[in-house]
């Protein structure tokens, strides 16, 4: 019988400290902040626990595989795909904080009913990215970004949907991998929790992550080198060939699970368009542009290959486009291969 306090000890705690993501929130989130920012915050750190247990009981649940629909992206969804879709749906549409949502997995963007309360806020989302993983127990995450409506007399309209990620409040992942980890930025630093199952809390592990000045990893599909034009091939070849070797390659297929790992340790994740498919995989609105937030406030830097991420503006909730994210002078060098060699 192992005593509590051992027990406390294999805790995620900062300098000794256990901080649940409650407590950081209200000690960290701005004053001026009316507190709704903060709930929703709290709110998806409550989805990314009840999509956590659908997650790990996958395989027992029959909630693995397909769900036999195909989303607006022309994409399988998987069950769990619609699974976390309606959790975060049901938990956010009621409580009065959001205006307006966006999911990968509706065509249109998510109306609050007419019987709730509208707030101040959008919440755009990819409820669960990487799902084509899901049947091989590889790490799959949430990905989220929160704006502010343009006009507190007009909420909810589809311009508050289409705002460019530099107008992003906050943004962040749950990665549901060997632990639970929910990262976010509300612009202040990026900071990392791990779900402590036995207490159902999201406890601080990291503070004001940032991306290692030597970068360990670079990430990307090499089996579409074939499709690159030749400014994607010539940055390839400078990673593996050229530059430090200390370099390693790796590539999950799950961007979320990329990223992370690539926050953790240093290193850049990219996603190219190519000439038959030119804007790529990646969505801008609720995949690229809240992990450029996020890559910014942790010192690094997300491209479409040409400029800032944060900058383009959305004309589609659903556009896609090219992504290269991570340590800032790995990105603006695949910028300038790609700017050398345009075809
Ligand atoms: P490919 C998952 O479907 C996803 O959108 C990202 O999470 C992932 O990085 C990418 O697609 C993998 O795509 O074409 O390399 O299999």
């Amino acid at each position: 019988m192992t005593s509590p306090i051992n027990d406390l000890k294999n805790l995620p705690t900062v300098d000794g400290k256990f901080i649940t993501i409650e407590r950081f929130l209200l000690d960290t989130q701005p004053q001026y902040a009316r507190g709704d920012l903060t709930a929703i915050l709290y709110d998806m750190a409550l989805a990314g626990k009840i999509i956590s247990s659908q997650t790990r009981r996958a395989g027992l649940l029959d909630v693995l595989g397909l769900a036999g629909k195909i989303n607006v992206q022309g994409e399988s969804q998987q069950k769990l795909d619609l699974i976390a879709d309606d959790i975060i749906v049901r938990l956010m549409d009621h409580t009065g904080r959001l205006a307006a949502m966006v999911t990968e997995e509706r065509k249109e963007f998510v109306r609050i009913p007419e019987k709730y309360r509208k707030g101040s806020y959008i919440l755009v989302y990819d409820p669960l990215d990487g799902s084509s993983n899901i049947d091989t127990n590889v790490s799959i995450g949430t990905i989220f970004g929160i704006y502010r409506v343009l006009d507190d007399d007009t909420p909810g309209i589809l311009e508050d949907c289409l705002q460019p990620g530099r107008s992003l409040v906050a943004a962040g992942y749950i990665l549901y991998g060997t632990s639970t980890i929910l990262v976010y930025s509300a612009g202040q630093g990026v900071h990392s929790f791990t779900l402590e199952p036995s207490l159902g809390e999201f406890l601080l592990s990291q503070e004001n992550m940032r991306f290692s000045d030597e970068p360990d990893f670079y990430s990307f599909n090499h089996a579409a080198g074939k499709t690159w034009d030749k400014g994607m091939r010539q940055y390839a070849k400078w990673l593996r060939d050229e530059h430090d070797p200390r370099l390693s390659y790796r590539y999950i297929g799950s961007m979320v699970a990329d990223f992370h790992r690539n926050l953790t340790h240093g290193g850049v994740f990219c996603y190219p368009g190519s000439p038959e498919k030119p804007n790529g995989k990646i969505r801008l609105l609720y995949e690229a542009a809240p992990l450029a937030f996020l890559a910014e406030h942790a010192g690094g830097y997300g491209s479409n290959g040409e400029k800032n991420l944060l900058e383009i503006v959305p004309s589609d909730i659903h556009q896609r486009t090219p992504v290269f994210i991570g340590n800032r002078y790995l990105v603006e060098k695949a910028e300038e291969f790609l700017a050398k060699y345009k075809e």
